[in-house]
C-alpha cells in the first residue's frame, strides 16, 4: 500500500510530505520533482505569491545513491515567503529575537466558500489564521511532489499523465473526449491556460481579465487523462476498493473541486445507453504480450468498468469553483464585533485552475501508483515489474482462440 501525509502552513516555515510503500530500486530523478513543481505554480490568473516562490523539494530520506530504500519518503518544500511572516507565524509562544515581517491582525471575518468559518467553529480558534493557513491551497504543492514520484513509479509499467483545462466560466471546449492523450500531450507547456484550443484560451484569458477588474475570481474544469495503465487495477467486490471511487476521492480532496466526472461524466444520465456504452470489438494484428487485446470504438466509461481499469485511457474531469478570496468582498460577519464586515481580504490568485490540473495530475498519479503496488506488488521495483510482466504475457496468451 502506498501512503502520504503532508503538514505545513501556508506562510509557515515549510511544507513537508512523508510518502511510504514505495518499492526499493526506483531510481528518483530531482529535477522531475523541481520540473513538476514549476508546473504548478504557472498558469494565467495566478497572484504575486508565485513570483515570491520557486518550489523546490529537498529529499530527508528514503533515497539513497538516486535510488529509493523501501523507507518512507521524506519531502521538503521551504517557503521562500516564510521570511515575510515570521512575526505573525512563529512558532514559539513569545516573538522570537530576529523575527522578520509584518505582526499581523487576527482575522475575524470569514470569507464565503472558504474553510474559515467551519474551521472557527470546529477547532474553537479565535485567530481564523489557524484555519486558514492550513486550508490553503499552498498545502497542494506537498501533493505535486509526491505526484512526481508516483509518475515515475508508473513509468515502470508504462503509464503517463496529462491534463488539460477544459473550461474557465463560459469559455469551454466543446468535446474533449475527443481529443486524444497525444493531443493533450502536445499542448506547449508554456501556454497560458493549457487549453487545447488557442481561440478558447483567448476566450478563458478574457473570463479572467473580466473578474480581476471586477474584484472577482473565476472557476472552471480540467481534465487529467492516464494513458497506458494496465487492465485489471481496482476491483468491484468491495465498495472501497473501486477505483473509480479511489480516483474521485482524491480528486474531490483537492481544495475547491466540488465535482468530478468520468468518462461522459454527468451527460450519462442524459443518454440511452446505446450511446453510452462502449462497444467491444476483435483485434486484429496486436502486438505481443498486449494484456487487453480488443478494441473499444469509444471510451465513454473513461477506462472503468466495474470499478476497474480496463485498458483504455483513464479520463477524469474535475470541476473547480471560483477561489473564495475576493478582491471585492463578499458580506460577513465579523466575529469579533457580531457585525456585519465585509470578508478579509487575503492577497490570492484570481484564477488557479490550470495548477489545480497539475494537482489532479498528481492525484491521479499517486492512486494509480498505489492501484499499481495493489496489483503488481513486491518490495522492490525489480519484483513489481516482472510481475507485471508474468501478467500481461499469461493474459495476452487468454485472447487466442483455443
Ligand atoms: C497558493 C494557493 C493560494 C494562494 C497562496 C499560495 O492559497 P489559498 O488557498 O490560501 O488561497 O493564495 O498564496 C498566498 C497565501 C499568498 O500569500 O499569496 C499556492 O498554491 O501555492
Amino acid at each position: 500500500m502506498l501512503r502520504f501525509l503532508t503538514a505545513g502552513e501556508s506562510h509557515g516555515k515549510a511544507l513537508v510530505a512523508i510518502v511510504e510503500g514505495v518499492p526499493a530500486g526506483l531510481t528518483i530523478d530531482l529535477d522531475a520533482i523541481t520540473h513538476e513543481l514549476r508546473r504548478r505554480q504557472t498558469g494565467y490568473g495566478r497572484g504575486r505569491r508565485m513570483a515570491i516562490e520557486s518550489d523546490r523539494a529537498e529529499p530527508l530520506s528514503g533515497i539513497r545513491h538516486g535510488d529509493t530504500t523501501g523507507g518512507p519518503i521524506a519531502l521538503m518544500i521551504p517557503n521562500k515567503d516564510w521570511e515575510n511572516w515570521q512575526r505573525t507565524m512563529h512558532v514559539e509562544a513569545d516573538m522570537p529575537p530576529g523575527a522578520s515581517g509584518a505582526d499581523r491582525p487576527a482575522v475575524t471575518r470569514p470569507r464565503p466558500g472558504h474553510a474559515d468559518l467551519a474551521g472557527f467553529v470546529k477547532y474553537g480558534h479565535e485567530d481564523m489564521r489557524n484555519v486558514l493557513e492550513r486550508a490553503s491551497a499552498r498545502e497542494t504543492a506537498a501533493r505535486v511532489a509526491v505526484g512526481a514520484i508516483a509518475r515515475q513509479l508508473l513509468r515502470a509499467v508504462g503509464t503517463e499523465i496529462a491534463s488539460h483545462v477544459v473550461s474557465i466560466g463560459s469559455a469551454s471546449i466543446a468535446d474533449a473526449l475527443a481529443l486524444t492523450f497525444d493531443d493533450i500531450r502536445s499542448i506547449p507547456s508554456d501556454a497560458a491556460l493549457r487549453c487545447s484550443d488557442a481561440a478558447v484560451e483567448e476566450r478563458m484569458i478574457a473570463e479572467i481579465d473580466r473578474a480581476r477588474d471586477a474584484g472577482d475570481t473565476m472557476g472552471g474544469s480540467f481534465e487529467v487523462i492516464a494513458h497506458g495503465v494496465p487492465p485489471g487495477l481496482g476491483t468491484y467486490v468491495q465498495w472501497d476498493r473501486k477505483l473509480d471511487g479511489r480516483l474521485a476521492q482524491a480528486l474531490m480532496s483537492i481544495p475547491a473541486i466540488k465535482a468530478v466526472g468520468i468518462g461522459l461524466g454527468p451527460t450519462v444520465a442524459d443518454l440511452p445507453g446505446s450511446r453510452v456504452h462502449d462497444e467491444i470489438l476483435p483485434k486484429i494484428d496486436r502486438p505481443r504480450d498486449e494484456p487487453m487485446a480488443v478494441r473499444r470504438p469509444t471510451n465513454n466509461a473513461g477506462g472503468l468498468e466495474g470499478g476497474v481499469t480496463n485498458g483504455e485511457d483513464v479520463r477524469l474531469t474535475a470541476f473547480m469553483k471560483p477561489i473564495s478570496t475576493l478582491m471585492k468582498p463578499l458580506r460577513s460577519v465579523d466575529l469579533a464585533t457580531m457585525t456585519e464586515s465585509p470578508a478579509t481580504v487575503e492577497r490570492s490568485d484570481v484564477c488557479a485552475v490550470p495548477a489545480a490540473a497539475v494537482v489532479g495530475e498528481a492525484m491521479v498519479a499517486f492512486v494509480l501508483a498505489d492501484a499499481v503496488v495493489e496489483k503488481f506488488g513486491g518490495d522492490s521495483m525489480e519484483e513489481l515489474v516482472a510481475n507485471w510482466d508474468a501478467f500481461r504475457a499469461r493474459t495476452s496468451a487468454r485472447f487466442t482462440v483455443r
